[in-house]
């Protein structure tokens, strides 16, 4: 993949921006700005972005879309990590934690038969916000010491890039790497979904990437949510 990167200093958000110029732009173009100042989460959600942390989208064409793609990001993520000698896990759907804090986010969004735009944040050198507190942590935070943002981003990019051909040719390769490097499996969750809150356990990701359910009330079967767990 020959990836072509839009550099911006400072935006509302990389994935509007990417969403804007996707038609028009080859598959692997990258937009990656120093600020958003709107970034985004799901549903709306807001994603602290200062200067400091690596935040960019990459706009994907594939055949049709598929809500897989975010473990692609996920798994990418999870291996630029490694580069730097950090471990994390899926938190499934969408966010890599690093022990007990979230380090980075996913938001894969796009449109039917044309494009994805895959928005990936993680906190490398930047600020983590007060707001946010126990909750998030940084690279520069585990690792003790600020990183080489390009170094970040380089390692980022090689591993989307093999997650991502991988994912076309073998795309249940996808799924069992993500219940590998998952840490809710067999664990008691609770899962927000729509204002609802499921109570059970987490007994695997399906080939769809829902995720299974075990519930007093018999298997659920999860396509969107939050999941929350309670560490010991
Ligand atoms: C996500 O949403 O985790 C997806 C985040 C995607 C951000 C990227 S940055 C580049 C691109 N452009 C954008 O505008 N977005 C993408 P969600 O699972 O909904 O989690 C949102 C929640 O994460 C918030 O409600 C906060 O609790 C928490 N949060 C916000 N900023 C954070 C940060 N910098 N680090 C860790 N947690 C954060």
């Amino acid at each position: 993949m020959e990836w072509k990167t839009i550099r911006l200093e400072e935006i509302g958000s990389t994935n509007d921006y990417a969403r804007d110029i996707a038609q028009k732009s080859p598959e692997g173009t990258v937009v990656i700005a120093k600020r958003q100042t709107a970034g985004r989460g799901r549903k709306g959600r807001k994603w602290t972005s200062p200067e400091g942390g690596l935040w960019m989208s990459v706009i994907l064409k594939p055949d049709k879309p598929d809500p897989r793609l975010v473990f692609v990001g996920a798994l990418a993520v999870l291996d630029a990590l490694a580069e730097f000698g950090i471990r994390g896990w899926i938190k499934w759907p969408n966010d890599i934690w690093v022990g007990e804090r979230k380090i980075a986010g996913i938001l894969t969004e796009g449109r039917a038969g044309e494009f994805v735009v895959m928005g990936i944040g993680l906190n490398v050198n930047n600020k983590i916000p007060e707001e946010l507190g126990e909750t998030a942590t940084s690279m520069a935070r585990v690792l003790g010491r600020e990183i080489s943002l390009e170094k970040v981003l380089s390692a980022l990019l090689k591993a989307l890039e093999g997650w991502y051909r991988i994912f076309k040719e073998e795309p249940l390769r996808v799924i069992e790497e993500t219940r590998r490097r998952t840490l809710i499996l067999g664990k008691a969750v609770k899962v927000i979904r729509d204002g609802e809150i499921i109570s059970g356990r987490a007994a695997d990701i399906l080939e769809d990437g829902s995720l299974l359910l075990e519930t007093p009330s018999g298997l659920k079967r999860i396509i969107h949510g939050d999941v929350s767990l309670r560490f010991f």
